[in-house]
């Protein structure tokens, strides 16, 4: 039996199998106890002799199958560490990391252009008052001047703001005379119930613009706003004011950029004409200062609303505006490095 189980022993390769032969031969069932359970029908003498050899053979198995098993043990835990083994020569798994989202680079970009000018930031409802919407920006109801815009109505008195100029009359609204001169840029999204096409959203963002003290003049507003041009596309790009019509502006004006693809020559892009719309602005109507309870008579101001999607597009090249709202990866990872 022991030379049967030395040799089984010496064959084992594994942890496993060494158990196996330990329950086989020193378990329960196994030829030691069996031998052990005859013992009961023999003589003293005999009982002896058997004792004296069965525990022998017993204590040795035990001893080198005890012996055998931390040698495989430590062999196994040796292998596993191997395996587990960190390869640190590897090259390391490129983190996949975001980036500015093209209409998020150009609000950044434009903040940091009006505070270096001395604006503060500003914020106003998404879903605004008909009030400060509209009516305290000079359009009374049934104004005909409200369907320059579409509006989403939420209820009688609440929509969805179809422009940012809701931003002035909340600030005129929580400033007074000591508070001058008041410059506030107010970046956010604005709604109209207008049809999607490659130039217009009925989801879109605009990036209100406020000054207003003593003797500002049409001269600050066109430094401005050329200023601005300058920053976002370039020291040759020049702009023009036309005249236009908002009820909270006199005079107002939609101002243009010279087309960069042809330099104002014209072409396909411009419709010929070397000049792209980008914005509305001009001098804050006395009435809004009036209802805001400053006096016109000493008090002055500009405001301007600049078409986010508007810049993004003549920046970047961006021919559809519907692509800065799908959230087609091909379009977003190519601005990337661009914020
Ligand atoms: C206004 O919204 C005025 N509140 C701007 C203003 C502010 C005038 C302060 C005077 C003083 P307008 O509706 O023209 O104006 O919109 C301003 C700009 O928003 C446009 O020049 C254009 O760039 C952009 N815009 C207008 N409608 C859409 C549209 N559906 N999709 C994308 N951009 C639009």
């Amino acid at each position: 039996i022991k030379q049967e189980a030395l040799d089984l022993i010496a064959e084992a390769k594994d942890v496993a199998a060494m158990n196996d032969i330990r329950v086989k031969y020193l378990g329960k069932k196994g030829p030691i106890q069996e031998v052990m359970g005859k013992m009961r029908d023999m003589s003293v003498e005999e009982k002896k002799e058997t004792g004296a050899a069965v525990n022998e053979v017993k204590q040795e198995l035990a001893a080198v199958i005890e012996s055998r098993m931390a040698e495989l043990e430590a062999a196994e835990v040796e292998a596993r560490l191997a395996a587990e083994k960190i390869d640190i020569s590897l090259p390391a798994q490129a983190r996949v990391m975001g980036g500015k989202h093209p209409l998020t680079a150009i609000v950044d970009e434009s903040v940091a252009f009006f505070r270096s000018m001395g604006y503060e930031v500003g914020v106003g409802p998404e879903i605004e008052t008909d009030y400060y919407n509209f009516e305290a920006l000079n359009l009374p109801k049934n104004h005909p001047a409200r369907d320059m815009q579409d509006t989403f109505y939420i209820d009688m008195h609440r929509l969805l703001r179809t422009h940012t100029s809701g931003v002035q009359s909340r600030t005129f609204e929580a400033r007074s005379m000591q508070d001058l001169p008041i410059q506030i840029l107010a970046p956010g999204k604005v709604y109209r119930r207008d049809d999607d096409d490659a130039t217009h959203s009925h989801q879109f963002m605009q990036l209100e613009g406020i000054m207003i003290g003593r003797d500002i003049s049409l001269a600050h507003l066109k430094a401005t706003l050329q200023e601005f041009v300058h920053y976002m596309f370039g020291p040759e790009r020049e702009i023009r004011l036309r005249p236009s019509y908002f009820p909270f502006t006199e005079p107002s004006m939609e101002v243009d950029v010279t087309c960069a693809k042809c330099g104002g020559s014209g072409c396909s892009i411009c419709k010929q004409t070397g000049w792209i719309e980008i914005l509305g602005a001009g001098m804050c109507h006395p009435n809004i200062l009036t209802i805001a309870g400053f006096d016109p008579e000493i008090v002055s101001g500009f405001a301007f609303g600049i078409g986010v999607e508007r810049i993004a597009m003549l920046k970047y090249g961006v021919e559809d505006i519907r692509n800065f709202y799908v959230n087609d990866m091909r379009f977003v990872t190519q601005f990337k490095d661009w914020g």
